[in-house]
């Protein structure tokens, strides 16, 4: 009887919780995604792909933190060589940005369906990207790779995994501009904003960078890549945030 009681709290509970407001903007935003919805490259089945099941956005101490966690860790990602001596970076996830929460500035993702008008008014996305540290034999210096880069180990020694991260400023439809592009090419310093786990990435944007200050309410949502990179596929759900 007690058991049944309990079970039956818990389900008043769940389903209370399921008619939260969708609009409602929280202190951080978590998204629950599906595990074994990112697909396999073509011609390539053994290669891991980068199946994201969870992000956490949340704004404090004077930047938007998102992290992105993904399924079986990223040890086997980073890991994998295929049978030429390849390792393959990747793109792990896509951030929409609704700086100043308004639809009517900005623009839109470019693989945005006609029919969805849900996907207006984001004024930045960020890429998050996976690679590599290597050591380049014919230069015999240090260098890095992330993003859809192949690096080929005959030439290279890996000497470790990292993640990086490029902020875009989205100024219409089809056209955008560089404010943190390509991180991982400048130099060292875009660790300082990100933290490489065992299954998780988060990357930290100061909010100067996204023009937006403590008590702002901004819009996001996320694209998972390993779906699909030319299409609608795989962007989540908008979350309402307030940066702290
Ligand atoms: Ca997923
Ligand atoms: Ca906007």
């Amino acid at each position: 009887m007690l058991q049944a009681l309990i079970g039956l709290i818990v389900s008043v509970v769940i389903a209370v919780n399921s008619c939260e407001m969708p609009r409602r903007a929280d202190k951080a935003a978590l998204w629950a995604d599906p595990a074994g919805d990112a697909a396999a490259f073509a011609g390539m089945p053994e290669r891991p792909v980068l199946d994201i099941v969870g992000i956490r956005a949340e704004g404090r101490d004077g930047s938007l933190h998102l992290t992105t966690r993904v399924r079986d860790g990223l040890e086997g990602f980073f890991a994998y060589t295929d049978r030429k001596g390849n390792k393959y970076g990747d793109v792990l996830v896509e951030f929409f940005i609704d700086s100043d929460n308004d639809p009517a500035t900005g623009g839109s993702p470019m693989w945005r369906d006609e029919a969805d008008r849900r996907l207006e008014g984001y004024d930045y996305s960020a890429y998050v990207a996976l690679g590599f540290h290597y050591f380049d034999r014919a230069t015999g210096s240090g260098r890095l790779v992330s993003g859809s880069e192949v690096l080929d180990t005959s030439v290279a020694d890996v000497t470790g995994g990292l993640a990086t991260f490029s902020l875009w400023r989205v100024l219409g439809e089809f056209s955008r501009q560089g404010v943190l592009s390509e991180p991982g090419r400048m130099d060292s310093t875009f660790e300082d904003f990100t933290i490489l786990g065992y299954d998780s990435v988060e990357i930290r944007i100061p909010y100067p960078l996204l023009g937006v200050k403590k008590g702002d309410t901004i819009r996001l949502c996320y694209k998972e890549v390993a779906q699909s990179s030319a299409s609608a596929e795989g962007i989540s759900d908008d979350r309402y945030l307030v940066l702290r």
